[in-house]
């Protein structure tokens, strides 16, 4: 028998810490994002994959939409509007209390977009009816064309319902991937990734938004995963403040990110972590382009 077979690209675009991570995790089953509840935690377009038997969901993680501020924002900023030029469905995440997108000309080419477009109203286990059906009939007048959907991606509501609305709008046609592959990012992507959201728990302020994480070994045997990585600041103070009196800082953010990593990777982790200081790496071109942001 000759099944059919769907596939597309789903985009998750929207303000930052409105849920567009816990959304791509919630959907494919698997914490491959990470999650905090700092604003600008994703910097990456993250491919994250879906597959089926007779479909593939390609989802989009991407950073919050944001003002950029310098170089690597602007980066940022690229990879959200690149997802949008691929995809079959776009999803514009929001909360109920409508924050306006910080791109007006983003929000109004996912207003006049021919993509279909599903707007989700995230976090409504913390939101008032009241407020809610505010805020769908403000969307339904600003967004003519969308389906209003609201959800809670950590909780689980309506999760069910989104992914069997978004295996029906993939077109048909055969896998992008191979069908047991999860993301497009290598391994040590999420080793760095990991690392960073312990960064991103562990300290305050601007310390979490000058670091860049590296790898510089990943060494797996049956038992262990030998790690070593390389935390970029961008100035001498940060260094300081990220390693502490007697290096007491580092060490208590280095046991989170060890817990982090065996969490992901499922094995015992052998952890070493260095800070270096790469003067305004933010603005580098040289230095973004060696960092991964160079997609402009
Ligand atoms: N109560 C509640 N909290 C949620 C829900 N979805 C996400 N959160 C929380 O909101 C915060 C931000 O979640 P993320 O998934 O990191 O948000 P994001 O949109 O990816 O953020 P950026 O990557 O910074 O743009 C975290 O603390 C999540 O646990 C939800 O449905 N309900
Ligand atoms: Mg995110």
């Amino acid at each position: 028998m000759n099944a059919k077979h769907y596939a597309g690209f789903v985009s998750i675009v929207g303000n930052p810490n409105v849920g567009k991570s816990t959304l791509m995790n919630a959907l494919l089953g698997e914490k491959l994002s990470i999650i905090t509840a700092k604003a600008q935690t994703t910097r990456h377009r993250i491919l994250g994959i879906l597959n089926g038997d007779d479909f593939q969901l390609v989802l989009s993680d991407t950073p919050g939409v944001i003002k950029p501020a310098y170089a690597m924002q602007d980066a940022m900023m690229h990879f959200v509007k690149e997802s949008l030029v691929d995809a079959d469905v776009i999803c514009y995440m929001t909360t109920a209390e409508l924050d306006a997108l910080k791109d007006e000309k983003l929000k109004e080419r996912i207003q006049h977009t021919s993509t279909p477009l599903l707007i989700l109203i995230n976090k409504i286990d913390l939101t008032e009816p009241e407020l809610l059906h505010t805020a769908v009939e403000k969307l339904n007048e600003e967004f003519p064309k969308a389906e209003i959907l609201p959800i809670a991606a950590k909780t689980g509501f309506c999760i069910p319902e989104l992914l069997e609305k978004l295996r029906k709008l993939m077109p048909e046609g055969p896998a992008y991937f191979p069908k047991d592959q999860l993301t497009d990012k290598p391994e040590r992507f999420f080793v760095n990734e990991a690392i960073r959201q312990a960064i991103l728990e562990h300290y305050s302020q601007e310390i979490p938004y000058a670091v860049e994480v590296t790898t510089e070994e990943f060494k797996e045997d049956a038992k262990l995963i030998r790690i070593r990585s390389i935390i970029q600041v961008e100035r001498n103070s940060q260094k300081g403040i990220l390693i502490g009196h007697k290096g007491s800082a580092l060490k208590h953010m280095g046991i989170t990110a060890r817990k982090n990593l065996e969490g992901f990777f499922g094995k015992k982790i052998h952890l070493e972590l260095y800070v270096k200081v790469v003067k305004n790496w933010r603005s580098s071109s040289q230095q973004l382009k060696r960092f991964g942001y160079s997609n402009q």
